[in-house]
């Protein structure tokens, strides 16, 4: 397909004429689509449209600006499949991932139309009996929002939808790897009438389509979930600007914490789906289990018997647990870790690594590392993130020493607990660092009414539903004298 930004409620090519070609990588030969390579001069026109769009917007009633969210729930509900496989084909994950995967973008969007009519503010009281105040949320104004390919739909809509239902209009900047899915939502407005310019779709890299947006002085928020590098250049950007905001999410290095008392098959089930799932390429992944070592011999054991049985093939295929990871950049970094693990010493249980055998040559298909590893000597592969199908099984012996081994990173964003007590699952309830905790369950699989985000490294606790509002709207004070003189709150004197 021969894809276009969409800017102002219209389809354009970028003038300048230059493209890039958006690739399957479970099969370098196919190629998805092909899309604008927008520059400096794409995204003036966007800020300039979507600020134009701004003062409708924002004095439309927030109802029926739900409505069109409404709307759009419909339409994507009538094309999930179709969706879905589009997403397998682009991005390469498991056709199972991907409908997961539209229907958080369904949940995040229904979560915003059904908030349309629920309050937009507090009635708080006033030291003064003839005073009435409030608090009122209004909205920042032109918002970039700027995603990455691994939720090539869930993630945009975590960003668009709460900015736009609070009266934000929104230039969208998705990852080069999957234009398709953008231009899929892009469409999805446009059929639903969403007003000119309120919601704008730039295609392109990094460097010439994200970085102008970023640093346009007419964006007000700069939304962006990706790696760590980047959001810390996003932040340091918008901060030397006195009033733009970045709300940043980036990355882990999670763990799954299996305990002495804990049911081994769930937790083996937990770490499969954890550091497995979308071939271990989620921020949310985790590449660190913490296993008590009165079990780890079995926990390893089952862990390795059930990452061998692993069916890594084309997304597309239902009998594939793993489709391949993204591309080759993707491949050489893992390739890095799995290299570097072999370095530091570890054990290793699964000798995983790139395939390049019949039906996998065509794509960047890498198969389950697996070691086992001491934190003793605090190895550098424990503590930088992978983002692939690389994961370390690490002992402890006290609470205090796996409190220490998952705590001593520069991310926190998602952890799991396995255990059948409770006192333990309170403690490290209490003492991790994470944004997004579970017991019993993977580290993976967030619903979108919950908070998402994390601490340290990875992010500002900002980019999902329930406390992305905080970084879209301003919450600003409304007082109201219903006395004829003035009384102040705190006992000033009027008297002259
Ligand atoms: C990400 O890993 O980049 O929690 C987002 C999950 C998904 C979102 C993950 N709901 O696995």
């Amino acid at each position: 397909m021969q894809g276009k930004n969409y800017i102002g409620g219209e389809w354009v090519s970028s003038p300048w004429g230059e493209t890039f070609e958006d690739i399957n990588p479970a099969n370098t030969q196919e190629v998805v689509g092909v899309f604008p390579k927008s520059n400096q001069k794409d995204v003036e026109e966007a800020v300039k449209v979507a600020r134009e769009a701004y003062s409708t917007w924002r004095r439309l009633s927030r109802i029926k600006r739900g409505e069109y969210l409404d709307n759009f729930v419909q339409l994507v509900k009538a094309e999930a499949e179709e969706l879905a496989y589009l997403m397998a084909k682009e991005c390469g994950k498991a056709i199972n991932e991907c409908r997961a995967d539209v229907v958080e973008g369904i949940h995040m969007t229904q979560f915003m139309f059904g908030r349309s009519r629920t309050p937009y503010g507090d009635v708080v009281a006033s030291e003064i009996g003839e005073k009435d105040a409030y608090m009122l949320r209004r909205p920042k104004g032109v918002i970039a929002a700027i995603s990455p390919w691994n939720f090539p739909f869930a993630i945009p809509t975590w960003l668009i939808m709460p900015s736009l239902l609070e009266g934000n209009t929104v230039i969208f900047k998705p990852s080069e790897e999957t234009p398709l899915m953008a231009h899929k939502i892009a469409e999805y407005f446009h059929r639903v009438g969403l007003p000119a310019g309120v919601f704008n779709l730039i295609q392109g890299h990094g460097p010439q389509a994200g970085w102008p947006l970023v640093t346009h002085p007419d964006v007000d928020v700069v939304l962006f979930v990706g790696s760590a590098p980047v959001g810390a250049e996003i932040k340091k950007v918008c901060a030397a600007d006195y009033r733009k905001m970045a709300a940043c999410e980036m990355g882990g290095k999670n763990a799954i914490i299996v305990c002495d008392d804990a049911n081994l098959e769930l937790a083996v089930n937990a770490a499969i789906l954890s550091a497995f799932k979308t071939s271990g390429q989620r921020c949310v992944s985790a590449s660190r289990l913490i296993v008590h070592e009165k079990v780890i011999d079995a926990f390893s054991k089952a862990f390795v018997e059930t990452a061998k049985r692993i069916v890594i093939g084309d997304p597309v295929d239902e009998k594939v647990f793993m489709g391949p990871v993204i591309n080759q950049k993707a491949v050489d970094k893992i390739t890095f870790y799995n290299n570097l693990a072999r370095e530091e010493g570890a054990e290793i249980l699964l000798k995983g690594g790139r395939l390049d055998g019949e039906g996998y040559r065509q794509g960047y298909f890498m198969s389950p590392f697996i070691y086992r590893m001491k934190y003793d000597s605090r190895p550098r592969v424990l503590r930088e993130e992978v983002f692939g199908p690389h994961v370390a099984i690490v002992p402890f012996r006290t609470l205090e020493e796996a409190i220490h081994i998952h705590n001593d990173v520069e991310y926190g964003l998602a952890m799991s607990v396995i255990t059948e007590d409770y006192r333990k699952a309170r403690t490290l309830r209490e003492e991790c660092e994470y944004g997004v905790g579970y017991v019993n369950l993977p580290s993976i699989g967030a619903e979108v009414h919950l908070p998402f985000g994390g601490l340290k490294k990875s992010g500002t606790g900002l980019p999902s539903a329930s406390t992305l509002i905080d970084a879209v709207t301003h919450r600003v004070a409304w007082t109201v004298n219903n006395a004829t003189e003035i009384k102040m709150a705190q006992g000033l004197s009027a008297a002259v």
